[in-house]
Protein backbone atom coordinates (compact mmCIF):
# COMPACT_ATOMS: atom_id res chain seq x y z
CA UNK A 1 0.00 0.00 0.00
CA UNK A 2 2.79 2.47 0.89
CA UNK A 3 4.45 1.37 -2.39
CA UNK A 4 1.52 2.38 -4.37
CA UNK A 5 0.77 5.67 -2.23
CA UNK A 6 4.20 7.28 -3.28
CA UNK A 7 3.90 5.56 -6.90
CA UNK A 8 0.87 7.85 -7.02
CA UNK A 9 2.17 11.23 -5.24
CA UNK A 10 5.35 10.85 -7.87
CA UNK A 11 2.54 10.97 -10.75
CA UNK A 12 0.54 14.08 -8.53
CA UNK A 13 4.80 15.67 -8.96
CA UNK A 14 5.31 14.53 -12.38
CA UNK A 15 2.04 16.57 -13.18
CA UNK A 16 2.86 19.53 -11.81
CA UNK A 17 6.07 19.29 -13.24
CA UNK A 18 3.70 19.11 -16.55
CA UNK A 19 5.10 15.88 -17.52
CA UNK A 20 1.70 14.44 -17.97
CA UNK A 21 -1.06 15.67 -20.34
CA UNK A 22 -4.43 15.07 -20.53
CA UNK A 23 -6.59 13.69 -17.14
CA UNK A 24 -4.55 11.95 -14.31
CA UNK A 25 -6.55 9.75 -12.06
CA UNK A 26 -4.77 7.97 -9.02
CA UNK A 27 -5.90 5.84 -6.90
CA UNK A 28 -4.98 7.25 -3.29
CA UNK A 29 -7.27 6.13 -0.40
CA UNK A 30 -8.15 2.64 -2.94
CA UNK A 31 -4.47 0.82 -1.83
CA UNK A 32 -5.71 -1.60 0.17
CA UNK A 33 -8.11 -3.43 -2.63
CA UNK A 34 -4.35 -3.36 -4.89
CA UNK A 35 -2.21 -4.89 -1.70
CA UNK A 36 -5.12 -7.05 -0.79
CA UNK A 37 -5.69 -8.34 -4.38
CA UNK A 38 -2.04 -8.93 -5.44
CA UNK A 39 -1.88 -11.61 -2.56
CA UNK A 40 -3.71 -14.32 -4.13
CA UNK A 41 -2.92 -13.29 -8.30
CA UNK A 42 -0.55 -15.52 -10.11
CA UNK A 43 1.57 -14.98 -12.80
CA UNK A 44 -0.93 -16.08 -15.81
CA UNK A 45 -3.72 -15.00 -14.38
CA UNK A 46 -5.18 -11.80 -16.15
CA UNK A 47 -6.06 -8.09 -14.89
CA UNK A 48 -7.45 -5.83 -17.10
CA UNK A 49 -8.12 -2.11 -15.16
CA UNK A 50 -9.73 0.99 -15.93
CA UNK A 51 -8.78 5.08 -16.22
CA UNK A 52 -7.69 4.42 -12.33
CA UNK A 53 -4.89 2.14 -12.76
CA UNK A 54 -1.93 2.31 -11.11
CA UNK A 55 -2.39 0.62 -8.53
CA UNK A 56 -3.35 -2.33 -10.15
CA UNK A 57 -0.76 -2.73 -12.80
CA UNK A 58 1.49 -2.44 -9.41
CA UNK A 59 -0.55 -5.38 -7.57
CA UNK A 60 -0.02 -7.10 -11.45
CA UNK A 61 3.91 -6.92 -11.00
CA UNK A 62 4.21 -4.63 -13.86
CA UNK A 63 7.56 -3.07 -13.86
CA UNK A 64 7.55 0.64 -12.12
CA UNK A 65 9.86 2.02 -13.80
CA UNK A 66 8.60 0.88 -17.14
CA UNK A 67 5.06 2.40 -16.40
CA UNK A 68 6.07 5.52 -14.66
CA UNK A 69 8.40 6.11 -18.24
CA UNK A 70 4.71 5.09 -19.98
CA UNK A 71 2.40 7.58 -17.61
CA UNK A 72 5.41 10.27 -18.12
CA UNK A 73 4.66 9.56 -21.76
CA UNK A 74 8.47 8.64 -22.49
CA UNK A 75 10.19 6.32 -25.36
CA UNK A 76 11.06 3.83 -22.97
CA UNK A 77 7.75 3.45 -21.28
CA UNK A 78 5.93 0.21 -21.54
CA UNK A 79 4.14 1.08 -24.59
CA UNK A 80 6.66 3.44 -25.90
CA UNK A 81 5.01 6.57 -24.54
CA UNK A 82 1.69 5.77 -27.23
CA UNK A 83 -0.54 4.23 -24.16
CA UNK A 84 0.00 6.96 -21.41
CA UNK A 85 -1.44 6.92 -18.03
CA UNK A 86 -5.13 5.54 -19.25
CA UNK A 87 -3.68 2.82 -21.60
CA UNK A 88 -0.95 0.72 -20.28
CA UNK A 89 -0.41 -2.40 -21.49
CA UNK A 90 2.05 -5.40 -20.24
CA UNK A 91 1.68 -8.79 -21.94
CA UNK A 92 4.57 -9.94 -19.89
CA UNK A 93 2.44 -9.62 -16.95
CA UNK A 94 -1.08 -9.91 -18.80
CA UNK A 95 -2.17 -6.63 -17.34
CA UNK A 96 -3.99 -3.88 -19.53
CA UNK A 97 -6.25 -1.22 -18.82
CA UNK A 98 -8.82 1.24 -20.18
CA UNK A 99 -10.24 4.33 -20.17
CA UNK A 100 -13.40 3.18 -21.48
CA UNK A 101 -15.54 2.71 -18.56
CA UNK A 102 -16.96 -0.72 -18.06
CA UNK A 103 -15.20 -1.49 -21.34
CA UNK A 104 -12.38 -3.55 -19.53
CA UNK A 105 -14.95 -6.15 -18.18
CA UNK A 106 -15.34 -7.62 -22.03
CA UNK A 107 -11.71 -7.83 -22.25
CA UNK A 108 -11.59 -9.46 -19.21
CA UNK A 109 -14.38 -11.83 -20.59
CA UNK A 110 -11.97 -12.79 -23.72
CA UNK A 111 -9.25 -13.95 -21.36
CA UNK A 112 -11.48 -16.21 -19.51
CA UNK A 113 -12.91 -17.97 -22.69
CA UNK A 114 -9.65 -18.09 -24.05
CA UNK A 115 -8.33 -19.66 -20.39
CA UNK A 116 -11.11 -22.15 -20.74
CA UNK A 117 -10.74 -23.03 -24.09
CA UNK A 118 -6.62 -24.26 -23.31
CA UNK A 119 -7.68 -25.56 -20.91
CA UNK A 120 -5.81 -23.28 -18.11
CA UNK A 121 -6.77 -22.80 -14.67
CA UNK A 122 -5.90 -19.03 -14.71
CA UNK A 123 -8.65 -16.26 -13.96
CA UNK A 124 -9.12 -13.09 -15.65
CA UNK A 125 -10.23 -10.70 -13.27
CA UNK A 126 -11.64 -7.25 -15.02
CA UNK A 127 -11.86 -4.47 -12.58
CA UNK A 128 -14.73 -1.30 -13.03
CA UNK A 129 -15.67 1.32 -10.74
CA UNK A 130 -19.83 1.47 -9.46
CA UNK A 131 -20.19 3.73 -12.35
CA UNK A 132 -18.60 0.77 -14.84
CA UNK A 133 -21.30 -1.38 -13.23
CA UNK A 134 -24.00 0.48 -14.80
CA UNK A 135 -22.59 -0.45 -18.01
CA UNK A 136 -24.14 -2.76 -20.84
CA UNK A 137 -20.42 -4.07 -20.94
CA UNK A 138 -20.86 -5.23 -17.55
CA UNK A 139 -23.77 -6.72 -17.95
CA UNK A 140 -23.05 -8.98 -21.02
CA UNK A 141 -19.70 -9.99 -19.66
CA UNK A 142 -21.58 -11.23 -16.85
CA UNK A 143 -24.05 -13.03 -19.06
CA UNK A 144 -21.74 -15.32 -20.83
CA UNK A 145 -19.21 -15.64 -18.18
CA UNK A 146 -22.39 -17.29 -16.30
CA UNK A 147 -24.06 -19.06 -19.28
CA UNK A 148 -20.41 -20.93 -20.01
CA UNK A 149 -19.06 -21.15 -16.00
CA UNK A 150 -16.12 -18.85 -17.09
CA UNK A 151 -13.01 -18.02 -15.05
CA UNK A 152 -13.84 -14.66 -14.22
CA UNK A 153 -13.87 -12.30 -10.98
CA UNK A 154 -15.06 -9.21 -11.69
CA UNK A 155 -13.71 -6.51 -9.05
CA UNK A 156 -16.28 -3.39 -8.74
CA UNK A 157 -14.22 -0.93 -6.37
CA UNK A 158 -17.45 1.16 -4.93
CA UNK A 159 -16.04 4.54 -4.24
CA UNK A 160 -19.81 5.33 -4.10
CA UNK A 161 -18.95 8.15 -6.62
CA UNK A 162 -19.22 8.01 -10.56
CA UNK A 163 -17.38 11.62 -11.14
CA UNK A 164 -20.21 13.01 -9.18
CA UNK A 165 -23.11 10.54 -9.75
CA UNK A 166 -24.29 9.07 -6.20
CA UNK A 167 -24.44 5.79 -6.04
CA UNK A 168 -27.47 5.51 -3.94
CA UNK A 169 -29.08 7.68 -6.63
CA UNK A 170 -28.75 5.41 -9.85
CA UNK A 171 -28.10 2.13 -8.32
CA UNK A 172 -31.10 -0.26 -9.15
CA UNK A 173 -29.87 -2.54 -6.34
CA UNK A 174 -28.49 -1.53 -2.95
CA UNK A 175 -25.21 -3.19 -3.57
CA UNK A 176 -23.42 -4.41 -6.60
CA UNK A 177 -22.70 -8.04 -5.15
CA UNK A 178 -26.18 -8.49 -4.61
CA UNK A 179 -27.17 -8.43 -8.53
CA UNK A 180 -24.46 -11.64 -9.02
CA UNK A 181 -27.47 -14.08 -8.55
CA UNK A 182 -29.06 -12.92 -11.90
CA UNK A 183 -25.76 -14.10 -13.23
CA UNK A 184 -25.68 -17.36 -11.63
CA UNK A 185 -22.46 -15.80 -10.17
CA UNK A 186 -20.74 -15.83 -6.58
CA UNK A 187 -21.53 -12.36 -4.76
CA UNK A 188 -19.10 -11.26 -2.31
CA UNK A 189 -18.47 -7.89 -0.44
CA UNK A 190 -15.90 -6.71 1.18
CA UNK A 191 -14.78 -3.43 3.13
CA UNK A 192 -11.58 -1.91 0.62
CA UNK A 193 -10.54 0.11 3.59
CA UNK A 194 -9.30 -3.10 4.84
CA UNK A 195 -6.28 -4.93 3.36
CA UNK A 196 -6.65 -8.45 5.36
CA UNK A 197 -10.20 -8.06 4.55
CA UNK A 198 -9.61 -8.01 1.04
CA UNK A 199 -7.25 -10.57 0.62
CA UNK A 200 -9.19 -13.16 2.39
CA UNK A 201 -12.19 -11.89 0.28
CA UNK A 202 -10.12 -11.81 -2.48
CA UNK A 203 -8.10 -15.34 -2.53
CA UNK A 204 -12.03 -16.75 -1.62
CA UNK A 205 -13.45 -15.16 -5.02
CA UNK A 206 -10.25 -16.59 -6.89
CA UNK A 207 -10.62 -19.94 -5.72
CA UNK A 208 -14.08 -20.41 -6.68
CA UNK A 209 -13.81 -19.18 -10.07
CA UNK A 210 -9.66 -21.17 -10.47
CA UNK A 211 -11.82 -24.30 -9.04
CA UNK A 212 -14.99 -24.28 -12.02
CA UNK A 213 -17.70 -22.58 -9.77
CA UNK A 214 -17.96 -19.68 -12.52
CA UNK A 215 -17.90 -15.77 -11.93
CA UNK A 216 -17.38 -13.80 -8.70
CA UNK A 217 -18.75 -10.67 -8.24
CA UNK A 218 -16.77 -8.93 -5.68
CA UNK A 219 -17.74 -5.60 -4.60
CA UNK A 220 -14.75 -3.54 -2.42
CA UNK A 221 -16.24 -0.45 -0.78
CA UNK A 222 -13.91 2.50 -0.27
CA UNK A 223 -13.38 6.35 -0.76
CA UNK A 224 -11.59 8.44 -3.08
CA UNK A 225 -9.97 11.37 -1.29
CA UNK A 226 -9.14 13.29 -4.30
CA UNK A 227 -11.20 14.52 -6.96
CA UNK A 228 -12.49 12.24 -9.58
CA UNK A 229 -9.22 13.61 -12.04
CA UNK A 230 -6.31 16.15 -10.93
CA UNK A 231 -8.12 19.47 -11.16
CA UNK A 232 -11.78 18.58 -10.55
CA UNK A 233 -13.47 21.19 -8.61
CA UNK A 234 -15.11 18.95 -6.63
CA UNK A 235 -18.64 21.08 -6.46
CA UNK A 236 -20.44 18.20 -5.63
CA UNK A 237 -18.65 17.35 -2.12
CA UNK A 238 -17.14 19.95 0.35
CA UNK A 239 -13.91 19.62 1.53
CA UNK A 240 -15.16 18.94 5.01
CA UNK A 241 -16.44 15.77 3.86
CA UNK A 242 -13.46 14.75 1.77
CA UNK A 243 -11.26 15.57 4.96
CA UNK A 244 -13.36 13.39 6.97
CA UNK A 245 -13.04 10.70 4.08
CA UNK A 246 -8.96 10.73 4.40
CA UNK A 247 -8.70 10.69 8.43
CA UNK A 248 -11.24 7.63 9.13
CA UNK A 249 -10.55 5.83 6.20
CA UNK A 250 -6.99 5.92 5.06
CA UNK A 251 -5.82 2.33 4.65
CA UNK A 252 -2.73 2.60 5.20
CA UNK A 253 -3.25 4.46 8.75
CA UNK A 254 -5.80 2.01 9.67
CA UNK A 255 -3.27 -0.42 8.96
CA UNK A 256 -0.64 0.89 10.75
CA UNK A 257 -2.59 1.59 14.05
CA UNK A 258 -3.55 -2.87 13.62
CA UNK A 259 0.03 -3.39 13.49
CA UNK A 260 1.10 -1.22 16.15
CA UNK A 261 -1.65 -2.11 18.17
CA UNK A 262 -1.00 -6.14 18.26
CA UNK A 263 2.83 -4.95 18.92
CA UNK A 264 4.31 -5.97 15.45
CA UNK A 265 5.54 -2.99 14.46
CA UNK A 266 6.72 0.13 16.13
CA UNK A 267 5.65 3.50 14.18
CA UNK A 268 9.58 4.37 13.92
CA UNK A 269 10.06 1.36 11.49
CA UNK A 270 6.96 2.11 9.66
CA UNK A 271 8.06 5.46 9.39
CA UNK A 272 10.93 4.64 8.10
CA UNK A 273 8.85 2.21 5.43
CA UNK A 274 7.38 5.21 4.20
CA UNK A 275 10.43 7.52 3.78
CA UNK A 276 12.37 4.95 2.21
CA UNK A 277 9.70 4.59 -0.19
CA UNK A 278 8.69 8.17 -0.91
CA UNK A 279 12.66 8.91 -1.35
CA UNK A 280 12.54 5.74 -3.95
CA UNK A 281 10.36 7.36 -6.05
CA UNK A 282 12.15 10.50 -6.12
CA UNK A 283 14.94 8.64 -7.46
CA UNK A 284 13.00 7.33 -10.05
CA UNK A 285 10.64 10.13 -10.91
CA UNK A 286 14.18 11.90 -11.64
CA UNK A 287 15.32 9.48 -13.37
CA UNK A 288 11.95 8.98 -16.02
CA UNK A 289 12.52 13.15 -16.28
CA UNK A 290 15.75 12.68 -17.84
CA UNK A 291 14.59 10.39 -20.47
CA UNK A 292 13.77 10.77 -23.87
CA UNK A 293 10.22 11.74 -25.35
CA UNK A 294 9.62 9.58 -28.74
CA UNK A 295 10.77 10.43 -31.60
CA UNK A 296 7.86 12.89 -33.54
CA UNK A 297 9.44 10.52 -36.77
CA UNK A 298 7.61 7.30 -35.92
CA UNK A 299 3.77 8.82 -34.84
CA UNK A 300 2.62 6.63 -37.63
CA UNK A 301 4.50 3.44 -36.25
CA UNK A 302 2.33 0.83 -35.11
CA UNK A 303 -0.66 2.49 -36.52
CA UNK A 304 -1.20 -0.18 -39.26
CA UNK A 305 -0.20 -3.91 -40.40
CA UNK A 306 3.00 -3.40 -42.26
CA UNK A 307 2.63 -6.84 -43.80
CA UNK A 308 -0.22 -8.35 -44.53
CA UNK A 309 -0.39 -12.37 -44.33
CA UNK A 310 -0.75 -14.46 -47.41
C1 LIG B 1 -17.95 4.85 -22.00
C2 LIG B 1 -17.49 6.02 -21.20
N1 LIG B 1 -18.40 6.93 -20.77
C3 LIG B 1 -17.99 8.00 -20.04
C4 LIG B 1 -16.66 8.19 -19.76
C5 LIG B 1 -16.21 9.37 -18.93
N2 LIG B 1 -15.87 8.91 -17.57
C6 LIG B 1 -14.60 8.67 -17.23
S1 LIG B 1 -14.48 8.06 -15.69
C7 LIG B 1 -16.14 8.13 -15.45
C8 LIG B 1 -16.78 7.72 -14.15
C9 LIG B 1 -16.34 6.37 -13.72
O1 LIG B 1 -16.86 6.11 -12.43
P1 LIG B 1 -16.57 4.74 -11.74
O2 LIG B 1 -16.76 3.62 -12.70
O3 LIG B 1 -17.39 4.69 -10.50
O4 LIG B 1 -15.01 4.80 -11.41
P2 LIG B 1 -14.19 5.78 -10.42
O5 LIG B 1 -13.81 6.98 -11.25
O6 LIG B 1 -15.06 6.13 -9.27
O7 LIG B 1 -12.99 5.01 -10.03
C10 LIG B 1 -16.77 8.61 -16.58
C11 LIG B 1 -18.24 8.79 -16.72
C12 LIG B 1 -15.74 7.23 -20.25
N3 LIG B 1 -14.43 7.35 -20.01
N4 LIG B 1 -16.18 6.15 -20.93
Amino acid sequence: MVAMRAFDEACLEALRRKAIHGELHVGIGQEAIGAGMAEALEPEDAVVSTHRNHYHALAKGVDRRALLAEICERAAGLCQGRGGHMHPFDPSTNFSATGIVGASLPVALGYAHAFGMRGMDAVAVGITGDGGSHTGGFHEALVMAGARKLPMVVLVENNALAISVQFDDVSPTKTVAERAAAYSALGLHVDGTDVDAVADRFAEAMDHARSAGGPVIIEATCHRFRGHFEGDPEGYRSKEERQRLRETYDPITLYRQRLTTAGLFEDGALDAIQAEEKAAMKVLLSEVLDMPMPDPAGVLDYLFVEEVPA
